[in-house]
């Protein structure tokens, strides 16, 4: 294990690796089904006029790392299966005695990570980071440095999480930065600090080498002192708050490892119908975000597609976003810690997962420990949600409840939810009696009144509580609209249609919060911008692009932007 990377003295792989589209896995499988002991792992060139090597890394194209294939050369617009990348690397040791990692931000979805020819390390899962140690296998002679060969292989398979349908693009590739990082021989493997909704400053850390102690340094509040590997401070810091952050310098130190970063305290609790952030009942003012840059329709990642996107949301007077549907980009959340965001971080536990496989359960089980230790130093993380639009059943209900439990066992500060499906009614009264509410702190909602179903005038008069007698979030809610697309609210399609979802939605909340108890408690409305999405294709009007976006997919704003930002103004005017 190996955290808080980006606080690292560490080398980015940036820019081109070598690659070889590989549909039918050749480069790794024998023709009778054993590894091929020539595989492209192997890097192999030829040396003599006779040698038979059939690849050729150095004579193949490249692809711009971090980065999706998908986007950089049309003919992968599509493509699902194994694209091998390779990186000649020197890599020599800077300091006697220091450990070296290779770092993968995120690599979707299954990655097989090879050295000079060696196998070292498979990792499952497209959106969380691993590391794989280098040390110890970097002396030998190298030509040119050492070769660094990622198979990545983003098929979609029935046990794979997500599994074969999604409603979004399964963009593939090196996505997120993978770098050397190189650390001392003894070093904070783990290192965590947040606040408890006591106002306790609780946290935690794991050493991987000698038993040295650990020190933590918080120069503003007057804290240095050692600490044992889970740990409680006596300080009473200003208080990180939506819209108001602070975030004090930390340093963490346990021999020759140092790590510095910024951390940012506040509670959050729930109390009754309402979600209570540092003791003041605070409505979530979100907009749901999907990990796709601001223009051009690849993934995104690094710290301006974040900026842009987080600045978006806080144009449209949001204090909350929701990171669907996987884990994002550490910038991203890092970013929402120094704006002042509250976040909502999810599992890719999505439409038709196999839950009554135990080992797909293990896998969503490693991909919430990424999600979950990568971020929890992080102010703006309230929720961690396990999934999203599962139907129930008794094995989705204890699966889901298994990593609910997770959650809180890595980290019993912040809230745990999951989005759950709205079913088809034509009744006023929404009455949310998922088993599933049980397990989570709040019963997030996906309705689609007004689009999927439901008539669009009676939206004002419905109604919504659960049987869970817990806050209500309405994670999702609108309607898709063609940016520049106009005509009568009746028109499908139109910045008019998509409006009037809107203005009905908003009258239905605005109600359901002043009625008694506020069932209601926030809203993140499906979605800042347009996404590419395969399964939308409609010629004219999507041609490959969910439209519930805003703004449009290079940015322009539809007229529900200025409706809910009108609503948002006066909630936040309202409560100040
Ligand atoms: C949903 C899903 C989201 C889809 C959205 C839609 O409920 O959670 O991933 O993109 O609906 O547009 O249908």
């Amino acid at each position: 294990m190996l955290t808080n990377v980006l606080s690292r003295r560490r080398t980015p792989l940036d820019g081109d690796w070598n690659v070889i589209v590989d549909p039918y896995e050749m480069g790794y499988w024998g023709i009778l089904g054993d590894r091929n002991p020539r595989g492209f792992f192997r890097d192999f060139t030829s040396r003599h006029p006779g040698d038979r090597v059939e690849y050729d890394f150095d004579a193949s194209p490249s692809l711009t790392v971090p980065g999706d294939w998908n986007t950089q050369d049309e003919r992968l617009l599509y493509y699902e299966g194994t694209v091998w990348y390779r990186r000649k690397q020197e890599i020599r040791p800077e300091r006697p005695g220091e450990r070296t990692f290779l770092h993968v931000g995120a690599s979707n979805h299954t990655s097989r990570v090879f050295l000079d020819g060696e196998e070292l390390a498979t990792h499952v899962g497209g959106f969380g980071p691993f590391a794989v140690e280098l040390t110890g296998r970097l002396d030998g002679d190298t030509v040119d440095g050492h070769s660094i060969v990622i198979q990545v292989d983003n098929r979609r398979e029935p046990d794979r999480i997500p599994a074969l349908r999604s409603d979004w693009w399964n963009f593939g590739g090196l996505t997120r930065e993978v770098a050397i990082v190189r650390v001392p021989e003894t070093f904070l493997a783990d290192a965590w600090i947040t606040m408890a909704p006591d106002g306790r400053i609780v946290g935690g850390h794991r050493v991987d080498g000698a038993d040295e102690p650990v020190r933590i340094t918080i120069p503003e509040l007057g804290v240095d002192t050692v600490v044992d590997s889970e740990f409680e401070l006596d300080v009473d810091p200003e208080r990180w708050h939506p819209g108001r952050p602070v975030l004090h310098e930390l340093h963490w130190t346990c021999g020759a490892d140092t790590i510095r970063d910024h951390v940012g305290f506040r509670t959050v609790e729930t109390d009754g119908h309402d979600i209570v952030v540092n003791g003041e009942r605070t409505f979530l003012r979100g907009i749901s975000i999907h990990g796709e840059a601001p223009s051009g329709g690849r993934r995104a990642h690094g710290v301006d597609d974040a900026s842009t996107l987080l600045g978006w949301a806080e144009d449209l007077g949001a204090n909350f976003v929701r990171l669907a549907h996987y884990q994002h980009d550490e910038h991203t959340v890092r970013e929402a810690d120094r704006r002042g965001l509250l976040a909502w971080c999810e599992l890719p536990v999505y439409w038709g997962i196999a839950f009554d496989r135990p080992h797909v359960l293990e896998n969503a089980i490693e991909q919430l420990d990424e999600l979950v230790v990568r971020d929890r130093s992080r102010a703006s993380v309230v929720f961690w949600s396990v999934a999203n639009e599962t139907l129930p059943s008794p094995e989705r209900t204890s699966f889901l409840a298994a990593l609910a439990d997770r959650a809180r066992e890595l980290d019993p500060t912040r809230l745990v939810s999951a989005a759950l499906l709205t079913l088809p009614t034509d009744a006023l009264e929404h009455v949310i009696d998922d088993p599933l509410g049980e397990a989570v702190d709040v019963v997030a909602v996906n309705q689609y009144l007004g689009w999927y179903y439901g008539d669009r005038d009676a939206i004002p008069d419905t109604t919504w509580r659960s049987t869970h007698d817990k806050p209500i979030v309405f994670t999702e809610m609108g309607a898709g609209a063609k940016a520049g697309h106009h005509g009568e609210p009746g028109r499908i399609w139109t910045e008019e249609f998509q409006d009037a979802v809107y203005c009905a939605q908003i009258e239905m909340i605005r109600r359901q919060r002043t009625s008694s108890g506020g069932a209601v408690a926030g809203m993140s409305p499906w979605i800042l911008k347009d996404f590419r999405a395969p399964v939308r294709v409609l010629p004219g009007i999507q041609d490959g692009y969910n439209r519930k976006g805003l703004l449009s997919e290079e940015g322009d704003r539809k007229l529900a932007f200025e409706t809910l930002r009108a609503f948002y103004l006066d909630v936040a005017t309202e409560s100040d």
